[in-house]
């Protein structure tokens, strides 16, 4: 197969390099994207090993501290990784576990290989594109990337930061039937070269610098083998009924795919090609779904990929910004520190239920995100104050912290990012608020609250 027959309309290039001529092997540098299938750009690294007869390799660079992760982040992450590495041998690809800097690690290891070719995949957040422009500099060779994370690589769905699902969701209708396609299977590497050895996991346990103090959770079982039989699960038990369970926490509505999603272990794709198949059975609860898992979930890739301050309040548009500048003075009904949130002691039982669900289960209902978030808005001294409490504890807690999802969802709780202004009001001005008696509506409180208390 030449170059130019490639399936290159998921791949940008990141530098005008050619294949190095005298390389010897081409990389996938995993990143985002940690599992052996399903993976747009592992597949587009073996097109291009098979292109150059070259043996293909793929590396992920271990970083010892990674933006607020605990020990919960960190053995979901491994024990997925060292299942990709067992599968990746199976199909006779190598996979090196590097440590420290992934901008240093891979530009080094890149060279002293003599990779002809780096395939990377897509991420929209800060530290992930300084990482990737590095590499571009410094490999040697042709650097590209592929977004093995959203159906619609997120630089062609749009180039510009969206106002709203509104405007982003024709631009994804209008390119979804030309993404949604199957995917051809990873073939086992053809030329081939003596494997390395597995990495030491144990050892590299013990090389992580990481926080101890949130461990892992028992409800999330890590792996894409496990990530595989969550979305089993969720066709089978709750798609069906998905457009009505999804926004009741007390009922077991919600995919609860996310953690799986997060680090790659499961393929958005491949979520939304088995929902879609059935949708003659499910039309409601698939055309729901789909909405969640590509309009909104890729929604988030395009904020974050557009908007430099997408963790912060500097990120969200004027008109929000104004209306809590106008709306600092005024007083608020409690005001409670970082560890008070924390320890969930708040006097709102719903709210400390939401924070504890979080805190034990590691996801914290998708409903009761936006609550939780709008109330550490209204119970603290300054809108800053409240997004660094809410970037602090989600990125703690959530299995799936760090993630676009959880950026967009704070700004859009507390900063009406994709929202238009809502009637004014104190505290929030014009940003919309959601009150502990709306709760009341929608679903049994109490029954939340039980089933969500401190040990
Ligand atoms: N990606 C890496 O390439 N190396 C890491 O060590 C790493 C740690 C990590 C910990 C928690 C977490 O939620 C994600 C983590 N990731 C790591 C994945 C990361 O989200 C992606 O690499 C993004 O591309 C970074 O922008």
């Amino acid at each position: 197969m030449s170059a130019v027959m490639m399936d290159d309309r998921r791949a940008r290039a990141l530098n005008t390099m050619p294949p190095r001529p005298d390389g010897r092997v081409v990389l996938y540098w995993m990143s985002r994207d940690q599992r052996a299938h399903d993976n747009w750009a592992l597949l587009y690294a073996q097109q291009w090993a098979t292109d150059l007869h070259l043996p293909l390799r793929v590396v992920f660079t271990l970083t010892p501290t990674f933006l607020g992760a605990t020990e919960r982040h960190y053995e979901f992450m491994l024990a997925g990784l060292a299942e990709t590495e067992a599968e990746l041998r199976t199909h006779r690809i190598g996979f090196s576990l590097l440590q420290g800097d992934p901008a240093a690690q891979v530009a080094r290891y890149a060279q002293a290989e003599r990779a002809a070719v780096v395939v990377t995949d897509f991420s929209p957040l800060r530290l992930g594109r300084q990482w990737r422009a590095a590499v571009a500099e410094a490999a040697g060779g042709a650097v590209y990337e592929v977004d093995a994370h959203n159906v619609i690589p997120a630089w062609r769905v749009s180039d510009k930061e969206e106002f709203g699902a509104y405007t982003f969701r024709p631009k994804v209708h209008r390119l979804l039937p030309d993404y949604l396609t199957d995917f051809p299977a990873l073939e086992d590497q053809a030329i081939g070269e003596p494997l390395p050895a597995a990495p030491d996991w144990e050892a590299v346990r013990r090389w992580l610098q990481v926080d101890t103090g949130v461990g892992p959770t028992p409800f999330f079982i890590p792996g894409p083998q496990a990530g595989a039989k969550a979305l089993a699960r969720f066709l089978a038990e709750r798609l069906a009924n998905y457009a009505h369970a999804r926004n009741d926490p007390t009922l077991q509505g919600a995919s609860d795919l996310s953690p799986y999603l997060h680090y790659g272990h499961l393929s958005p794709q491949r979520v939304a090609l088995a929902v879609n198949g059935l949708r003659p059975q499910y039309t409601e609860g698939v055309t729901a779904y789909v909405e969640e898992l590509i309009v909104r979930r890729e929604l988030s890739d395009n904020y974050c990929l557009y908007q430099p301050h997408y963790d912060s309040l500097a990120g969200v548009k004027e008109w929000a910004r104004r209306t809590l500048d106008d709306h600092r003075g005024d007083s608020r009904p409690a005001t409670y520190t970082r560890d008070q949130f924390e320890r969930a002691e708040t006097h709102d039982a719903a709210w400390n239920a939401a924070q504890v669900e979080m805190v034990q289960r590691g996801k914290m209902h998708n409903y009761m995100r936006m609550y939780w978030a709008k109330k550490i808005l209204e119970w603290t001294r300054s809108p800053e104050e409240a997004y660094e409490i809410a970037v602090y504890l989600n990125d703690r807690y959530e299995l799936d912290g760090r993630d676009p999802n959880g950026y967009t969802n704070i700004a859009w709780s507390l900063g009406g990012v994709h929202v238009r202004p809502w009637p004014e009001r104190p505290i929030f001005g014009k940003i919309r608020y959601m009150a502990y008696s709306g709760l009341l509506k929608k679903f049994d409180v109490a029954a939340y609250v039980r089933a969500n208390a401190t040990a």
